[in-house]
């Protein structure tokens, strides 16, 4: 292949090859071939009569030690992903509502509120009042009950009511309404303990009401409380992929998913007395260029520049000119502190939850957050020096710019307009069929999908050219943006009816909608299609759907699950977790549509989703009678 027609990302891999460094990718060939009952979550060690292993085919045993079946081996490995997943996107939340109560008394120098607009609107949400009161003292108390979501006795999630009627009521009725965020956890790994919960049928709801309280509770809390202190996404100007990191600049990557370690070091690099200490190491300035989810909350609020998404974190490294490397938690390989090793880098931890060995550590409290973000500013400038030149290779790539930013409220606004912004004219442009549907793609990047892939880019093209809006978020909206998908001029290659719309409006056809817990303004905005009317009264009657095509993490099972039980359907490529157990399978794919108005498919061969997809939209479209 020639250079010219290589992704940055490949150019990257091959000059790591070329260089002796090990990458995931070497990893994942040296684990081949993966175990064959943890690949179809037939291995269970929950408890030390274990492990206990189920044949899927041949003679050997069907039951674990306690009697367990394949169906219950499978159902616990789920909900603990689901549960898994839930606690990381809610803790992440969690820390947010803490912030937020900081701020607003005071002991969170730095921080401020931004959205006085829809702190109010939060508070309403929540009860709260309003009128006649300082910012502040409604900040202190919408932060206080957010937190009070996490482990409150009585009652279900306050944001459940956001859905619209006809979805409460579903959830209601299977009784799968969250109660609070940590009990739904702490259930769930009570019921998958050896001898609890063993009809799988019953695991899989649990498995829905914890993953809606990552949907509806944690990721909710976490989007907007995120919003309220550094602002609600607007259409935003920015770059991606590794030819964001500068030569002449002192670069520092921030990586992880809580944005307030990031917007620290944004607030902190200016000023002053860091331009005297760039200066004085003869750097031109500071870069700071975000990876992974991170990134994805840097570039849709302030546009700065994302290096890139999961599986280029190493990459970033490689190009030898990061100082810092500071993380904060989720998504970050502990093998960054030995590829640390080949260059000058420093790789810096920052939450005492999260601590990698090798890499320093510099504690970042709300309290402190400004000086440890200076710290790790001064630290990069100070280890300027100590680069290698002869070890620089940034891929010659002109990084393709990009609009991202697209927050439910934007999209409500750009579409609906400043008199009355509203998702009227969507509705009215999915009717008249100039957009046949809308479709989130969302979550990782995997090496089991293949090198350096651009999966989610084809499938995103694909839809646009078959009129379809495509919402991205996580490291699907990571690859889109590298890919060159997120510009207005992307509108050529839309079909006529998009085409049309994106012109008229201003948008490109792939919006980027921020991070993975950014997946609840996914849910937002189908809920206000729902109830804007026109089709029909639920979230399961419109033209949508999800797909995750390279699916790593915990957090994007509880997702998928969140969607699936929010009547959205839901496609996730490469394996099934739950493939050797067929009636858990056939409940997921098949079954929940009888009980949620929606379901699950999973397909290996990820070019075939796009087909899945669009079938779905127009099947729904029918019942529609549109
Ligand atoms: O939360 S998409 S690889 S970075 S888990 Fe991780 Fe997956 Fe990326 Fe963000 Ni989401
Ligand atoms: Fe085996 Fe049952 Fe224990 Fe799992 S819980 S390890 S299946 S005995």
């Amino acid at each position: 292949m020639e250079d010219k027609q290589k992704t940055t990302d490949q150019i990257m891999l091959d000059k790591m090859r070329e260089s002796k460094i090990e990458t995931m990718y070497d990893r994942y060939k040296a684990q081949q071939p993966q175990c064959g009952y943890g690949s179809l979550a037939l291995c269970c060690r929950h408890c030390n009569y274990g492990p206990c292993n189920i044949d899927p085919f041949g003679p050997g045993p069907k039951r674990g030690i306690c009697g367990a079946d394949a169906n219950t081996f499978a159902a616990r490995h789920f909900l603990r992903m689901s549960a898994a997943g839930t606690a990381c996107h809610s803790d992440h939340g969690r820390a947010v509502a803490h912030l937020l109560v900081a701020t607003a008394r005071g002991e969170a120098p730095g921080y401020r509120i931004k959205d006085v607009e829809k702190l109010k609107m939060i508070a309403e949400c929540f009860d709260i009042k309003t009128k006649d009161r300082e910012i502040n003292e409604i900040a202190e108390e919408v932060g206080e009950m957010a937190l009070m979501e996490f482990g409150k006795p009585y009652g279900t999630l306050l944001f459940l009511k956001r859905a619209p009627a006809a979805r409460q009521k579903i959830w209601e009725k299977l009784g799968i309404a969250s109660r609070a965020i940590d009990r739904e956890v702490t259930e769930s790994m009570h019921r998958t303990g050896m001898g609890g919960d063993q009809d799988y049928r019953n695991l899989t709801k649990q498995a829905m009401r914890v993953s809606l309280a990552d949907g509806w509770g944690g990721s909710m809390i976490a989007t907007e409380l995120q919003d309220i202190l550094f602002g609600t996404p607007k259409p935003v100007q920015g770059r991606a992929n590794l030819g964001v990191l500068k030569k002449d600049y002192v670069n520092i990557v921030v990586h992880g998913h809580e944005p307030q370690l990031a917007e620290a070091i944004v607030m902190a690099s200016t000023g002053p007395d860091i331009e005297k200490a760039v200066a004085a190491v003869g750097a031109k300035g500071i870069v700071i260029a975000g990876l992974c989810c991170t990134a994805n909350e840097l570039l849709v609020r302030h546009g700065i520049p994302m290096a890139g998404h999961m599986t280029m974190q190493e990459g970033a490294m490689a190009t030898g000119v990061v100082e810092v490397m500071v993380v904060d938690i989720q998504c970050v390989m502990q093998a960054l502190a030995e590829t640390a090793k080949h260059f000058h880098t420093k790789l810096v931890t920052t939450l005492s939850k999260a601590k990698i060995s090798g890499a320093e550590h510099v504690e970042f409290e709300d309290e402190n957050a400004l000086e440890s973000a200076k710290k790790i500013i001064l630290m990069a400038i100070g280890n300027y020096k100590n680069r290698d030149k002869k070890k620089v290779f940034i891929p010659d790539a002109s990084e393709p710019n990009l609009i991202a930013g697209f927050s439910h409220e934007t999209i409500k606004y750009m579409l609906g307009g400043r008199f009355r912004a509203s998702y009227r004219p969507l509705n009215d442009n999915i009717i008249n069929g100039r957009i046949r549907g809308v479709v989130g793609i969302a979550g990782c990047t995997s090496p089991k999908a293949g090198e350096c892939t651009q999966s989610y880019v084809d499938l995103a093209k694909e839809l646009i050219a078959n009129n379809i809006l495509v919402v991205a978020t996580g490291c699907a909206a990571g690859q889109c943006a590298s890919g060159g998908l997120m510009l207005p001029e992307l509108k050529d290659q839309c079909g006529a009816g998009l085409k049309e719309v994106c012109e008229a409006v201003g948008i490109p056809p792939v919006l980027h909608s921020g991070a993975c817990v950014d997946n609840s303004r996914i849910l937002i905005a189908c809920s206000e299609m729902a109830k804007e009317g026109g089709l029909g009264n639920d979230i399961s009657d419109l033209p949508v759907a999800g797909a995750c095509l390279e699916w790593m993490s915990e957090k994007a099972i509880a997702i998928g699950q969140f969607l699936v039980a929010s009547g959205i359907y839901t496609v996730f490529g490469m394996n099934s977790p739950v493939a050797g157990a067929p009636d858990l399978q056939n409940l997921l794919t098949k079954e929940l549509e009888e009980q949620v108005g929606a379901r699950w498919d999973f397909q290996q061969d990820i070019k075939k989703i796009g087909k899945m997809l669009m079938d779905h939209i127009e099947m729904k479209r029918e019942a529609l009678g549109i």
